[in-house]
């Protein structure tokens, strides 16, 4: 029998939406010694990462998923949102943190920055741990889960080094590179917890994103198919933007080198027939599949859209109607 689950996407610390969400799902909170979790009595749920950061429930949200995980009910892999607190929160052997503290970062940090306040580093370092251990991908019996892209080369470079200890930790190692351009340790997070990205044409003034920083390189629909990613010419085609910025890169071609960079092997090949499931990229609208074998399950609980869930029973072609979401403000 096929192990059936339900992929949950960001949650960025709204705790209320997610305990309706997975009411809503059939999920009954269980008391396990002191403990309370949700779990569902005959599926597995999934987190892809980003239960941090945004929302004003971080540490309820934290609380509610890492039952759920100590106790089987669910699997979470990391997002970029719990990779950068782990490294806004651990210093270099010369005692700078690998995530500095600026103005950008902070700003992206403060709802946590504020209940760890609240609620005290013990817990917090708890968290951290947790954090440390989580899997950067999964691939599970049907399908597969990363946080933002697919990519096989990098995939490979996770199995192929040793990036944790002995108890299941990300190395100090590992974590410092990570933190240096120009590693490969840092352009496999990059690309698996940030997603693949293209640079505007040198003379483009860039795009401001939704928090309003500058930006000159934009993030590129990785699960095109082989196909179209072949036949992209232009940003339009192979980029999300959000729409009110979609003039701003209407009819541009995408430079030569950029997309012979595009059309790289490594790049050409992470489209295969096995369900990959994501977070990470703010959609809107009503929850669909991207391809037969894609889908994104970010829609923006952080501004305000639906906290979105896939359920999954087995299936090699994703089916729209079994996407489910709860609206932030219906009870
Ligand atoms: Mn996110």
């Amino acid at each position: 029998m096929i192990a059936r689950y339900d992929i949950i996407g960001d949650v960025h610390g709204h705790a209320d939406i997610l305990e309706r969400l997975l009411e809503k799902l059939g999920y009954e909170k269980t008391k396990k010694g002191r403990d309370a979790f949700y779990r569902h009595p005959e599926r597995t749920a999934v987190f892809v990462g980003d239960i941090i950061d945004r929302g004003k429930e971080n540490f309820k949200a934290m609380a509610i998923v890492k039952a759920m995980v100590d106790n089987g009910s669910a699997l979470i892999i990391m997002g970029n949102h719990e990779y950068n607190a782990l490294c806004y929160h651990t210093r270099d052997s010369n005692g700078y943190f690998l995530r500095p503290h600026n103005q950008k970062n902070f700003i992206q940090h403060k709802e946590v920055l504020e209940e760890i306040q609240k609620k005290g580093r013990q817990q917090w370092n708890i968290y951290l741990e947790w954090f440390r251990k989580m899997p950067l991908f999964l691939e599970l019996d049907g399908f597969r889960v990363v946080h933002a892209c697919w990519n096989q080369r990098c995939v490979d470079f996770i199995k192929n080094n040793t990036i944790r200890d002995n108890n299941g930790r990300l190395t100090d190692r590992f974590l410092v590179r990570s933190s240096q351009k120009g590693t490969a340790e840092f352009q496999v997070i990059d690309i698996l917890l940030k997603g693949e990205e293209i640079r505007l044409p040198a003379d483009h003034p860039g795009i401001y994103d939704k928090d309003g920083h500058l930006r000159k390189k934009l993030r590129v629909k990785w699960w095109m198919t082989p196909e179209e990613r072949a036949a992209a010419q232009t940003y339009e085609q192979a980029v999300r933007v959000k729409e009110t910025a979609s003039a701003k890169i209407k009819g541009i071609h995408i430079p030569g080198d950029i997309l012979n960079d595009m059309r790289s092997p490594d790049k050409m090949e992470n489209i295969n027939n096995i369900p990959v499931f994501f977070g990470h990229y703010w959609f809107s609208g009503d929850p669909q599949p991207l391809t037969p074998t894609a889908a994104c399950l970010d829609y923006s609980v952080a501004r305000g859209g639906p906290l979105v869930c896939y359920r999954w029973d087995g299936e090699k072609q994703l089916i729209p109607a079994n996407f489910r979401g709860l609206a932030a403000h219906k009870c």
